[in-house]
């Protein structure tokens, strides 16, 4: 634990990611976290019977008992009251959860659940319920909510369990995405859905703020009722802290802020909730994600639209084919990291004399493409590994590039993720974007953006 200055503000950061629950305390004025708590689900909270957040997978289905969610975040509290940190000094709580999963309550206070399982973020069992969607409402999913009926999102999730269990819907009184039913539970009463997690619904009527009654009608009966408010305006939404958390050495009455999505927290995280700044993670997949001032969809159906919870909106587009295909064209070409990420583009010049090439080894989905493997404009076999390489990093930018035009220009770009060692990938991203690049160390990024989100409840 670091020391904590006499009149330092802090403010605590929780993260209810996939397979944890991550504590962090953050001093604004340090710009640094002072302590956290982890807790692991699988690991620390293993009768649950969830090694990896979630229960065994039936098909496409993917769920989580929330009362693991619950126990989860009270015992990271536990752990940081415990390792010593002074827990009376936080000033106010904010915090992310994983995006999409879906809590539905007969009651907050006494808890009690309508429904035993979550569906989370990686459920794709509502194929129907997107059909239906898209026939119904066609391409004002994507102008008016942000995003297209997307299987994982919770507007399908919730009509699906509507149609399938239409007494436990019945007896629902409140349907909460994740981030505000754990920032409701915090308080002890109902806290908004802010608009970067609610964007992920296919519920939202994301350039007027509120929910779109005609397709929360369409999804399930009565849904909007069952629906909390929700909220571009975190500070001004906050409520203060349930006297139950005393227990954890917290002070009652604090302001907790609405949680948001883990993407959106992420943005503040990266100290990028300012339009002219996008982040670029260089992952299993590849995420490019920006603040956006004015709300605008993108013209190619790919990208998605969420509120920033800092203000104004943000996009985030995904490149699946990301670092694994890259790995994959490394383990092909018999190459090590080092060929391909220096020796590589030392023996290139930039642009690649015009070679580019598109490695899609998984099913793109921006733009759609199937699994067809390499597509290059070049005489691919008769190339040399160095071109070969070159090739696929600046197509796979080059295609970054096009693809999310429609959200503005960048002065400044930030990676992070594995791949952002690679010098040539970040002289790539400089090139093709005209930006500067910087790579920037994003442990706790989520975490962190709730912390500070939670200070501006402060201000
Ligand atoms: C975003 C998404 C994932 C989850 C992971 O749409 O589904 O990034 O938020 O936690």
């Amino acid at each position: 634990m670091m020391t904590i200055g006499e009149g330092a503000k802090i403010t605590l950061g929780v993260d209810s990611s996939t397979q944890g629950v991550k504590a962090v305390a953050w001093d604004a004025a340090a710009g640094a976290v002072v302590a956290s708590a982890a807790v692991n689900y699988g690991r620390d909270l293993p009768g649950y019977g969830s090694p990896d957040g979630f229960l065994p997978a039936e098909g496409s289905v993917r769920r989580a008992d929330p009362r693991m969610w619950v126990e989860g975040l009270e015992l990271a509290l536990a752990r940081l009251r415990d390792s010593g940190f002074p827990m009376d000094r936080v000033a106010a709580v904010g915090g992310d959860a994983q995006q999409h999963a879906t809590v539905y309550l007969e009651s907050l206070d006494p808890l009690v659940f309508s429904r035993a399982t979550s569906p989370i973020w990686m459920d794709s069992s509502t194929k129907d319920e997107c059909a239906a969607l898209d026939a119904k409402f066609g391409s004002r999913l994507q102008t008016e909510t942000g995003s297209p009926a997307i299987e994982r999102f919770a507007g399908p999730q919730i009509m699906k369990f509507a149609r399938e269990e239409p007494a436990a819907y019945a007896r629902t009184r409140r349907i909460h995405l994740l981030s505000s039913f754990l920032a409701s539970y915090l308080t002890g009463s109902d806290m908004p859905v802010d608009t970067g997690d609610g964007a992920g619904m296919n519920l939202l009527d994301l350039g007027r703020g509120c929910w779109d009654e005609e397709i929360c009608e369409f999804a399930a009966p009565g849904l909007s009722a069952r629906l909390p408010r929700c909220t571009g305006r975190i500070a001004a939404a906050a409520a203060p802290l349930s006297a139950r958390f005393a227990k954890f050495g917290l002070k009652p009455g604090i302001p907790v802020v609405p949680f948001t999505g883990d993407n959106p927290a992420s943005l503040v995280g990266c100290f990028a909730e300012r339009p002219g700044t996008a982040v670029i993670s260089l992952g299993t997949s590849d995420v490019f994600f920006a603040a956006m001032e004015k709300f605008h969809t993108d013209p190619g159906g790919c990208g998605h639209v969420f509120g920033n919870p800092a203000g104004g909106f943000m996009s985030l587009a995904c490149f699946k084919n990301g670092s694994l295909a890259r790995d994959r064209v490394r383990a092909e070409l018999g190459v090590d990291w080092k060929f391909f990420d220096e020796t590589a583009f030392a023996a290139t010049e930039r642009g690649n004399g015009g070679k580019r090439a598109f490695p899609y080894f998984e099913e793109e989905i921006t733009p759609k493409h199937a699994a067809t493997g390499i597509e290059a404009n070049f005489d691919w076999p008769a190339s040399p590994a160095e071109v070969k390489i070159r090739a696929v990093v600046e197509g796979q930018i080059a295609n970054m590039r096009e693809r999310t035009r429609w959200i503005g220009d960048f002065a400044e770009i930030k990676v992070t993720g594995g791949a952002s060692r690679s010098r040539g990938i970040r002289e790539a991203i400089a090139d093709i974007f005209g930006a500067k690049v910087a790579a920037i160390d994003v442990a706790d990024s989520a975490a962190v953006g709730g912390a500070r989100l939670a200070a501006a409840a402060l201000v």
